[in-house]
């Protein structure tokens, strides 16, 4: 019988249903010696949280996550309110020696960030923040072929999020859902927001960046706050295109926005190497795109790599269906559940750790201060 992991969720959005959707199924799809029991859920309104917990499954609610924290009975604190929140969150779980799993981005920038990573490394407790789209079998099947040299020398990495569900200027700021919009509880906008997956996942495959230029723009500039009632500042980044030099010498291009109308959650990168290449897409996810020049001529073309293979090749999905059945975007969180509890089982940190998604929050940093300052930064 797997030992109990009792979590305590704080936050009951679209992250806290992906979340505990991933707790209750990984027991049901992998053999693992911990299993996560959702001891507790923490909103501000208790009607909220007691409706998210039915829902759920949760066995108790809490309106004060201080509270939560200060139970014996809480293993794990899940981190999924807004980033304003995940500094104060995180080291107040941390110094209580439970472990703690944070919603990305890790903070509202990296000098909180490195605060974080000191104090969940004091108290030496499991770490790990969720940046879900590593744990997409297309997007680990990339990291796999690079590692083992597929590429050869890479020369360009490419990657665009676009979205466009805040072009209406009627849209306000603030409060649930919103908050996204709001700098105070955000930090930033898309450089945070979708930026922040894109980086992730360029620096797990291409290394570190050293250096950015770029530009950011605020189309609508005052809206509504649901929180004063009052017309006020747009603080956040609508939009973020930069370039980046990789330590590699690869040459790295990023683009993200919430006013691309047509596109919902448009996450595609590509990767250019000496011999072959590959293109990823969020929304044909199970799919990785592959051309490799030393195929035979009359041969040669891309590749669309249906990645639902069993026996290894594909990670994770021999723990589902049958081969050609494909899988989808919560599964991805399911994936990262597992592999931290197999951490707890071996002893081993779980990617990205907080000190892992530091780095990105590092290259948020920089970019953000290159829209500033319109001149090339390099990353701290
Ligand atoms: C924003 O709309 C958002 O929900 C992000 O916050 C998520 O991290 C991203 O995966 C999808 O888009």
């Amino acid at each position: 019988m797997p030992k109990a992991l009792n979590i305590g969720l704080i936050g009951y959005g679209f992250m806290g249903r992906a979340h505990s959707n991933a707790y209750r199924k990984v027991n049901n799809f992998f053999d693992l010696k911990y299993r996560p029991v959702l001891k507790a859920v923490c909103a501000r309104s208790a009607e909220a949280a007691q409706k998210f917990a039915d829902t759920w499954g949760y066995e108790s609610v809490e309106t004060d996550w201080k509270k939560l924290i200060s139970r014996k009975d809480i293993d794990a604190v899940d981190i999924c309110v807004p980033n304003n929140l995940h500094y104060e969150i995180a080291v107040a779980a941390a110094k209580a020696g439970k472990m703690v799993l944070c919603e990305k981005p890790l903070s509202m920038d990296s000098k909180e960030g490195q605060k974080m990573v000191a104090v969940v490394e004091k108290a030496r407790v499991p770490n790990m923040v969720w940046y879900n789209y590593r744990r997409v079998p297309a997007v680990t099947l990339a990291k796999r072929l690079i590692d083992d040299g597929k590429l050869g020398r890479i020369f360009h990495y490419r990657a665009v999020f676009l979205q466009d569900w805040t072009i209406s200027a009627d849209l306000p700021q603030g409060g649930n859902a919103l908050w996204r919009l709001d700098v105070k509880a955000a930090g930033s906008g898309v450089t945070g927001d979708l930026l922040a997956h894109c980086i992730d996942t360029a620096l797990w495959l291409n290394g570190k960046i050293g250096t950015v230029s770029a530009m950011t723009e605020t189309f609508i500039k005052q809206r509504k706050h649901n929180l004063t009632g009052k017309v006020e500042k747009v603080g956040i980044d609508d939009a973020c295109a930069f370039l980046a030099r990789f330590d590699n010498g690869s040459l790295g291009t990023f683009e993200s926005t919430r006013y691309a109308r047509g596109h919902k959650a448009l996450y595609t990168f590509e990767v250019n190497g000496e011999k072959a290449s590959l293109k990823w897409d969020l929304h044909d996810l199970h799919r990785l795109e592959y051309f490799d020049h030393g195929d035979e001529s009359r041969l040669r073309g891309w590749r669309s790599i249906h990645v639902t293979d069993h026996g290894g090749e594909h990670a994770y999905m021999d723990r589902w269906w049958v081969p050609g059945l494909q899988i989808g975007y919560e599964h991805s969180f399911v994936h990262q559940v597992a592999d931290f509890l197999k951490g707890l089982e071996t002893g081993e940190a779980v990617e990205p750790t907080f000190r892992t998604a530091l780095e990105t929050q590092k290259v948020c940093d920089a970019v953000l201060e290159s829209a500033r300052k319109k001149a090339w930064v390099k990353v701290k």
